[in-house]
């Protein structure tokens, strides 16, 4: 990935006069909210009824791996209430890692509101995405091609007809979007991810062995894929 290159991989040392300095800073004042930020919904949680232990160690863990190699990025793992079980999973296992939360944060909030309802300005948002790469269904995926207007849909076929488990497709948002102009979405990277649901396709008939693979295949397709096209 030529774009990675652009990186540089920070040594222990550096990370850990950065934490220093940051004390207990909150990331709003941090100056690395200027970073380009992600935005995700976690992928294959809800409807597609994946294990959620699983999938939050598996969110830790490619977030780290990512964040390592990447600098001068932030993750955010999104989701609608303060009740969710997976944005506690993923804080508590995160705190254990001790991974800097001004790098990856979660945050409670509408992922097409995180600008105009949260304040969080983040470049380049997620979708769990169905296979037809199609606006509705529900969750996620509704609410951003609803939010995005039908040149998401438009955008989104010029790039791809269909997605496989485990990949993404990035989309650069038309500058018409109300998504763009009212909360400062440039791109959405669609995914698909495993599907633990019988009456979804794909269905993996609870083979986790398949399913892990698939989940950690799609969260480095997604951070590879912003590193891209955030730098
Ligand atoms: N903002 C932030 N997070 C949200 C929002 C929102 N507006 N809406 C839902 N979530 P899901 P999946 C969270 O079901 O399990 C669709 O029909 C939600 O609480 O959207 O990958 C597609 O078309 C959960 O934590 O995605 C596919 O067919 C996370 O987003 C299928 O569902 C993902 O929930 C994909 O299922």
């Amino acid at each position: 990935q030529p774009s990675i290159m652009k990186f540089f991989k920070k040594s222990a040392r550096e990370e850990n006069s950065q934490k220093e300095k940051e004390g207990n800073n909150s990331s709003a004042n941090d100056s690395r909210n200027q970073f380009p930020t992600l935005a995700f919904p976690s992928i294959s949680t809800s409807d597609f009824q994946f294990d959620l232990d699983k999938a939050s160690d598996i969110i830790v863990e490619s977030a780290q791996d990512f964040l390592k190699r990447v600098d001068n990025v932030r993750l955010a793992l999104v989701d609608l209430s303060d009740k969710s079980r997976i944005l506690s999973l993923v804080r508590e296992k995160a705190g254990k890692k001790g991974i800097d939360s001004n790098r990856f944060m979660t945050f409670v909030g509408d992922i097409t509101q995180l600008y105009s309802k949260g304040g969080l300005r983040c470049t380049v948002i997620a979708n769990a995405a169905n296979w037809r790469l199609r606006p509705g269904g529900g969750g996620v995926n509704a609410a951003i091609f609803k939010a995005a207007g039908e040149v998401l849909e438009v955008a989104t076929k010029e790039r791809a007809g269909t997605i496989n488990p485990g990949s993404s497709v990035a989309v650069p948002l038309p500058s018409t979007s109300p998504l763009y102009q009212r909360e400062g979405v440039t791109h959405v990277i669609h995914i698909l991810g495993p599907n633990m649901n019988p009456q979804r396709p794909n269905y993996l008939e609870d083979d986790y062995t398949k399913g892990c693979k698939i989940l950690r295949d799609a969260y480095s397709s997604l951070f590879e894929s912003f590193a891209s096209v955030a730098c």
